[in-house]
C-alpha cells in the first residue's frame, strides 16, 4: 500500500490532489433532500410565526399554580367557577375539570365579549377545547392555565374534554359525557324610527 496519494510527504505541503480528496463529496441527490429539508424548516418556522400574529393561535400560558385539594378554599379563586365581569364586554371564566364534567358546563356572554379562560383539574388530566375557536388546553391538577378568545359570532360553542381521562374503579366511564356549552347571544341593535 503506499502512501504517497494520501496525506503530506513528510515534510512537504500537501498537494493539490490531495486537497481534492479532503473535499467533501455530497451526492446529487442527497443535496436536493438537504435543500428541500432546509426549505421545509423555514416553512414551518413562517408558519407558526404567521399563526401567532396573522390569526392570533398561541399556546396555553401556565397562569399559576393550586393545590387541587384547596379548590374548594374560599379564597381559591375556582371556589366559585363561572363568568366574571370586569368591564363591559370583558369577563373572565373559571372553569374546574373534574371527573366527569366541567364546573360550570353552561355559560353566556353577550356578542363581542373578550372572555379569558382559566381552567383547572380537580383529579386527573383532563382537556379543554371550545369547538370554532383557538382555546384548546389541557387541564391539569395542580396547574391553572389560561387562553383568551373573543366572541363577534354569536351563536353557541361547545366546549369538551379531549383527554380520555381516567378510570375510577367501580364507576361507571363517563368520558363521553364531559361537555359543556358558551352560548354567546347578540348583540342588541338599535332601529331607527321613521315618522
Ligand atoms: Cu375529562
Amino acid at each position: 500500500m503506499s502512501d504517497q496519494a494520501h496525506g503530506p510527504e513528510a515534510g512537504g505541503a500537501p498537494t493539490e490532489e490531495q486537497h481534492e480528496d479532503n473535499k467533501i463529496h455530497v451526492e446529487r441527490w442527497e443535496a436536493i433532500w438537504l435543500r428541500l429539508a432546509m426549505i421545509m424548516v423555514v416553512v414551518f418556522i413562517l408558519g407558526v410565526v404567521i399563526s401567532a400574529t396573522a390569526f392570533g393561535i398561541s399556546v396555553p400560558g401556565v397562569t399559576g399554580r393550586i393545590n387541587p385539594a384547596t379548590i374548594d378554599d374560599p379564597s381559591s379563586p375556582f371556589s366559585k367557577p363561572g363568568l366574571r365581569e370586569l368591564a363591559p364586554g370583558k369577563y373572565e371564566a373559571y372553569i374546574v375539570a373534574q371527573t366527569w364534567n366541567f364546573v360550570p358546563d353552561k355559560l353566556e356572554v353577550p356578542q363581542g365579549s373578550e372572555v379569558t379562560f382559566y381552567l383547572t383539574a380537580r383529579d386527573v388530566t383532563h382537556g379543554f377545547k371550545l369547538v370554532g375557536t383557538n382555546i384548546n388546553m389541557m387541564a391539569l391538577p395542580g396547574q391553572v392555565s389560561s387562553l383568551k378568545a373573543t366572541f363577534n359570532k354569536p351563536g353557541t360553542y361547545d366546549y369538551l374534554c379531549h383527554e380520555y381521562c381516567g378510570y375510577v374503579a367501580g364507576a361507571p366511564i363517563g368520558h363521553q359525557t364531559m361537555y359543556g356549552q358558551l352560548t354567546v347571544t347578540p348583540a342588541l341593535t338599535t332601529t331607527a324610527v321613521t315618522q
